[in-house]
């Protein structure tokens, strides 16, 4: 008899409620689930997408081990005390930093993060990196330095608010990312609908673009300075206000200082954008009822991430936009996870620059490393060399910049592990490989997103499928794993696992307690209205907490209680605006007369998903995008097959010419290239595409965070 299963699709930040019809261990049909507090009822092409990578013969089921170029199934008790002696044998060699750890995007997607936490403790290593340092660091800093916490996020109130300036994201096609907002593309609709604006501010006009109100094309790396000329027009027009942070704010002369360098006729052609258009966006956003400015991938992809991000919120701030309905909220999920974690000083969460990175000197933040400079810590001898590895739910030669040097460096590790469903092209340097079972075999408690949602909510996810036998889910892969790291290692880590509490053993009693102490746990709202795991296991379609509300300033966590709109390393940082628009000009003078962007396709999730046949259907998607005036001028055109060249490499892929994109600029998507020999993924090698983070630049970073600035890479291109 077949049967409706009511979770979620774990696929993206969306987390959009889906009906899993299943008839025993077969997948019959994926839809939207119309009962989802938040998605009510929407799902990308994706979703169904779960069923094919259910059903993959490509998919690993049991753990393999690489001998030569072959991989050998072996038994799960095998396989792990291979992964984790190997890991022991590394760090008793050459010390305990000598094992690195990477966390990938989808560890944020289901709750075995949490087993993750117990993990770092005891391999007692400088060296953890996650996608973070390739993604969000830049709006990390920012809430720290800004609101004293570190995943205090701003999110756009994007269902009430009547103008919503849109920097660097595409969330028509992206479904939002540090703003869960499934359906994204019918939520900025209907601000236009009741009668609002949506100004889009983009290289590209994107599928974003196409249903807004308006489209800025910015110059790549421009946004600061827009940023800033806008706050300049406020200032100079007295057209700013705190609203109700007055008094709880500290800095605003020093903004309105800063904002004063930067007249509208200095900043407009930094920016690309026209002195009139910078002032129209001014005065629109200020005069707006409720207005949000939202910035994402785009922006923080820069050297000028942090700053940017930074600007976005005093922006909001300033214009009495910050913590008030239709502007930017604070979230007030049922499990704070970041907010706890910091209370409780683990893991040196909520800390920055307490040491350094050893080759890059960039400072460590969470407790984590920027990626970008991991494959100089595998190359480059001396003590604190990385020479193991455990990569969990990630790809990082597909996924962080200067990829290609850093496969050739994962190439040279004495032992590897990889808990990962498929051999990638990352995972192929393993040693070990520990599958978990695919997403719709296991349970799960969403507790990552609920921090950063449109709409406070909490939602259980029953598994839609029974687990395989010799199934694992990666939460009991990393106890597995971490058990045995904490053996025979000396006292001092024996004792530290010891002293884990047995509340911390399953992810799931983890949350029940972090539930519980929260702000709609039974000890702050008593037994009848307040919250455990068992209530959200029976509330089938997930429980709605309600629009955001202001939180201001309970939620703050900065030493005085108080919003810092002008945190000094910003300030600092924000002197150096000149010195970036001259690098980009320098770049361009040196024979690389395009500058690189990144763009996200509806069918493509990073760099996987690339192995379901209904995903994949269609032409190459992995294309250089060019504008007709820049294919003309080198004599290119529509179909041609290109190379693209940075200072750190070359790739060859067909060019795509289309007026949607700005002069000057080159858009190719990530996530591609999956040609490398011996990956596992066979439909993914039949379309490989090119890996556009072989011509990325590890040396190009945020320059407070060290993030990935993935979008500011110099190019050429020329026919191959
Ligand atoms: N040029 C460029 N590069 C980028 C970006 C860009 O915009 N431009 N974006 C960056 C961003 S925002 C991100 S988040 C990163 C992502 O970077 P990564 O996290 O390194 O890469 P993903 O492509 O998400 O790879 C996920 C891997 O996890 C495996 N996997 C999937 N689900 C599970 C699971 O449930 N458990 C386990 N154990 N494994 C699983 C998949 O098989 C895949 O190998 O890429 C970054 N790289
Ligand atoms: N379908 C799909 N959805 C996804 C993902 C996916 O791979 N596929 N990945 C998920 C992940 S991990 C993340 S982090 C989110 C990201 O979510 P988004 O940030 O919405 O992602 P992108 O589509 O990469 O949008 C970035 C936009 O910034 C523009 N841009 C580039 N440079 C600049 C610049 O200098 N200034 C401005 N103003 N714009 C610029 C690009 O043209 C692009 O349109 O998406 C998530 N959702
Ligand atoms: S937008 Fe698509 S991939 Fe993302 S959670 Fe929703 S259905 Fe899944
Ligand atoms: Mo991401």
């Amino acid at each position: 008899m077949p049967q409706t299963v009511h979770r979620q699709c774990t696929l993206c930040e969306a987390h959009c409620g889906i009906d899993v019809e299943v008839e025993g261990d077969r997948v019959l049909r994926i839809t939207g689930d119309a009962q989802d507090p938040i998605s009510r009822g929407y799902i990308c092409p994706k979703a169904a997408a779960l069923a094919d990578l259910y059903a993959d013969p490509d998919r690993l089921r049991r753990p393999v081990r690489r001998v030569g170029s072959q991989w050998e199934e072996i038994g799960w008790e095998e396989a792990l005390d291979m992964a984790a002696e190997g890991l022991r044998a590394v760090q008793r060699r050459h010390g305990n930093d000598a094992v690195a750890t990477y966390f990938g995007n989808p560890s944020a997607h289901t709750m075995a993060v949490l087993s993750g936490l117990p993990m770092r403790h005891v391999l007692n290593t400088r060296n953890h990196y996650s996608a973070t340092s390739a993604d969000q660091l830049p709006q990390h800093l920012t809430s720290a330095e800004m609101f004293g916490n570190l995943a205090l996020f701003p999110i756009p109130d994007i269902d009430r608010t009547d103008y919503m300036l849109v920097l660097g994201a595409n969330p028509s096609v992206s479904n939002g990312s540090l703003m869960t907002a499934p359906g994204a593309r019918h939520r900025l609709r209907a601000i236009v609908a009741r009668g609002g604006r949506v100004v889009v501010v983009d290289p590209r006009r994107t599928e974003t673009a196409a249903h807004a109100s308006e489209h800025v094309p910015i110059a790549p790396g421009g946004d600061p300075y827009l940023l800033l000329g806008m706050l300049h027009v406020l200032f100079a027009e007295g057209r700013t206000r705190l609203g109700h942070l007055e008094g709880l704010a500290d800095g605003i002369a020093t903004i309105e200082a800063l904002a004063a360098e930067w007249p509208v006729a200095r900043a407009a052609p930094i920016a690309g954008v026209d002195e009139a258009t910078v002032q129209r966006l001014a005065r629109e956003f200020a005069d707006a009822e409720r207005a949000v400015a939202y910035g994402r991938v785009g922006v923080c992809h820069q050297r000028t991430g942090s700053l940017t991000h930074w600007l976005i919120n005093v922006l909001n701030a300033v214009t009495a936009n910050l913590d008030v309905t239709g502007g930017a909220m604070f979230p007030n999920p049922a499990f704070d996870v970041g907010a706890v974690l910091k209370r409780a000083r683990l893991l040196g969460f909520g800390d920055h620059g307490r040491h350094t990175q050893r080759v890059s000197g960039l400072p460590e933040m969470n407790g984590e490393l920027p990626v970008a400079g991991l494959a100089d810590e595998i190359t480059t001898p001396g003590e604190g060399q990385v020479r193991g590895m455990l990569i969990f739910a990630g790809n990082p030669v597909l996924s962080t910049p200067g990829g290609a040097r850093l496969e050739e460096a994962l190439a040279t590790l004495e032992w590897c592990v990889a808990v990962d469903m498929y051999v990638t092209e990352t995972t192929r340097h393993a040693n070990v490989i520990l599958p978990p079972v695919s997403p719709l075999e296991r349970s799960d408690i969403d507790v990552v997103m609920p921090v950063v949602s449109v709409r406070n909510h909490i939602r259980y996810s029953p598994a839609a499928v029974p687990k395989r036998k010799d199934g694992r889910e990666d939460w009991q892969i990393l106890t597995a794993l971490t058990s045995r790291l904490g053996r025979g290692v000396g006292r001092r880590v024996e004792a530290a696992v010891a002293s884990l509490p047995s509340a911390f053993t399953t992810p799931e009693r983890i949350i029940d307690l972090g539930i519980a102490l929260g702000p709609h746990g039974i000890l702050r709202r008593g037994p009848r209205k307040g919250l455990t795991v068992a209530k959200i296991k029976r509330a089938k379609h997930g429980i709605d907490l309600g629009p955001l509300e202001p939180r201001l300033p309970g939620a703050l966590d900065t030493a005085d209680k108080r919003v810092q709109l002008a945190p000094p390393v910003l300030v600092a940082e924000a002197a150096k605006l000149a010195e970036h628009a001259r690098e980009r000009e320098d770049a361009l003078s040196e024979g690389y007369d395009l500058t690189l962007i990144g763009r996200r396709q509806l069918r493509s999730n990073n760099s996987w998903m690339h192995n379901s046949a209904r995903l994949m259907k269609g032409a190459d998607r992995c294309t250089a995008l060019l504008h007709p005036a820049d294919a003309g001028a080198r004599g290119l055109a529509d179909g041609d097959r290109v190379r693209v060249v940075s200072r750190v490499g070359a790739i060859e892929l067909p060019l795509e010419v289309s007026d949607e994109i700005r002069p000057g600029v080159v858009s190719v998507p990530h996530g591609f290239g999956h040609a490398r020999p011996g990956v596992g993924w066979r439909l993914a090698a039949e379309k490989a595409g090119a890996s556009v983070n072989d011509i990325t630049d590890p040396s190009l970073v945020d320059a407070i965070t060290g993030n990935a600035a993935f979008n500011a890479v110099p190019v050429r291109v020329e026919a191959t």
